[in-house]
């Protein structure tokens, strides 16, 4: 058992991304002294699945029950009190509406036993397209939604600003002492300082060892480079694009609803910035799988690239052209993929290391967990003190056992795509990758 931490205990939090800047501000905020944040990238970070401009948020209510849906559903509410709330994040929280919908037999009831279950009366149902356009003002949806159905519900839900949200917690954690050393070398950690079986800090580029008392690994999708997770977490990544929008149309396509299909794509309005509408094509999600020499299974190493997979652009463009066809032509104006690291039970791994006394380990995001940007720093903070509550606790502890073998082509209970989890294209294949000009690199 690691010393028991105090509040000027030293404290590195390995990545500078949406968990990790969440995590600085609860520690500050909880009056911590000595708390350093080490990315190699500058906030926010191009490579940062956070740095985006919107992101989907639903606002539930407190619960006590203690399986696997109360406790998301008891997490996701903590997130909410902070989304309305706290000035750090609540500006950036749009309580616009979430329309759910789905196209085939199985899709539709995926909606109905999961997404709809216990919360039937907050939603209408939308049975043709003239019922999904009148969810919209100014007859933005133009599409003829063949064989859509969905549910609408008008507010509780919509969408945040994730770029905008992510700069505020970073800027308020400085403000509040965490020490951020961010950009390469400085920043760039290359490994952990293990020593006598314990983790003691972070390497970084510049040779630098940042000793520390108690470490915290939140590096999202990249964590299997820094400890083994014993199978435990697959970084998968998804796909989105934007076309660019006039500032008229911006304003026609103010405060609009969520529209979630889970099997065809996401959008939301344009942002207010560049005027740009991002659209994700819905799957479930992609790897690249590496059989590295020393490991038994495959294992998916996340790479960096502002393209997408031209199969990917082409199925935004279907989807657009099914409710609003229109835009459908207009061509990528930016795209990328985004890394996030699935659990096999999508729930969370957020513990100690169960050999390394001093290591915190925050991961498993499973793909929605910017949205837990106001909150889920906090529960990480109760486990670093040792206190966090007995059902989260026992619902994201360290449990290899739950994903014994190769579970990397399970779809997860998402849809779209065929679904399959799909092989990345080589980052070299020019061929299968879209050529957005100005997109290349990790910028
Ligand atoms: O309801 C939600 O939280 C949407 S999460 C957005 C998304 O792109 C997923 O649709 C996808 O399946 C994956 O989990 C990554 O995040």
């Amino acid at each position: 058992m690691a010393a028991k931490v105090s509040k000027d205990s030293s404290i590195v939090i390995v990545g500078g991304g949406t968990w990790a800047c969440s995590t600085a501000l609860h520690l500050v905020r909880r009056g911590y002294s000595n708390v350093t944040v080490l990315d190699a990238h500058p906030i926010p970070s191009s490579i940062s699945a956070g740095n985006d401009v919107n992101k989907i948020a639903e606002l539930a209510s407190p619960t006590d029950g203690d399986d696997a849906e109360s406790v998301a559903q008891a997490a996701a509410a903590a997130a909410a009190q902070g989304w309305l709330h706290d000035p750090v994040f609540a500006p950036y929280y749009h309580d616009t509406g979430f329309i759910v919908s789905g196209s085939s037999p199985e899709a539709l009831k995926h909606i109905v036993d999961s997404e709809l279950r216990g919360h039937e009366k907050e939603y209408t149902k939308l049975n043709s397209a003239d019922d999904f356009r009148a969810c919209m003002p100014n007859g933005v949806l133009t599409g003829d939604f063949p064989n859509w159905q969905g549910w609408h519900k008008s507010k509780g839900a919509g969408w945040v600003h994730a770029r905008k949200a992510l700069v505020s917690a970073y800027k308020e954690a400085e403000r509040l002492g965490a020490r951020f050393i961010t950009g390469s070398p400085q920043g760039e950690v290359i490994g952990l300082v293990q020593e006598g079986g314990d983790v003691r800090g972070a390497k970084t580029a510049d040779g630098y060892e940042h000793r520390a008392d108690r470490t915290i690994l939140a590096v999202g999708a990249s964590a299997p480079q820094f400890v083994d997770f014993e199978n435990q977490l697959r970084p998968t990544a998804w796909t989105l694009g934007h076309i660019k929008m006039t500032e008229e149309e911006a304003q026609l396509y103010k405060n609009l609803p969520v529209l979630f299909n889970v099997e065809k794509g996401f959008f939301m309005e344009p942002d207010e910035d560049r005027h740009e509408l991002k659209i994700c094509d819905e799957h479930p999600g992609y790897c690249n799988w590496v059989t590295l020499p020393d490991s038994k299974l495959p294992e998916s190493v996340p790479f960096a690239k502002h393209q997408v997979p031209i199969e990917s652009e082409q199925r935004i463009k279907q989807f657009l052209s099914e409710i609003m066809p229109h835009l459908a032509d207009r061509p990528l104006v930016h795209a990328r993929i985004c890394w996030c690291a699935d659990t096999h039970d999508r729930g969370f791994l957020i513990t100690y290391h169960p050999s390394h006394p001093s290591l915190v380990i925050a991961a498993g995001d499973s793909g929605h967990g910017f949205a837990h940007i106001p909150s889920i720093g906090g529960f990480i903070s109760d486990c670093l003190e040792g206190r966090l509550e007995g059902r989260f606790a026992r619902h994201w502890r360290w449990r290899p056992e739950i994903a014994q073998g190769f579970w990397g082509k399970d779809p997860l209970d998402r849809y779209g795509a065929g679904r399959e989890v799909m092989d990345l294209p080589q980052r070299c294949d020019e061929r299968r990758w879209t050529r957005i000009p100005g997109g290349e690199g990790e910028s």
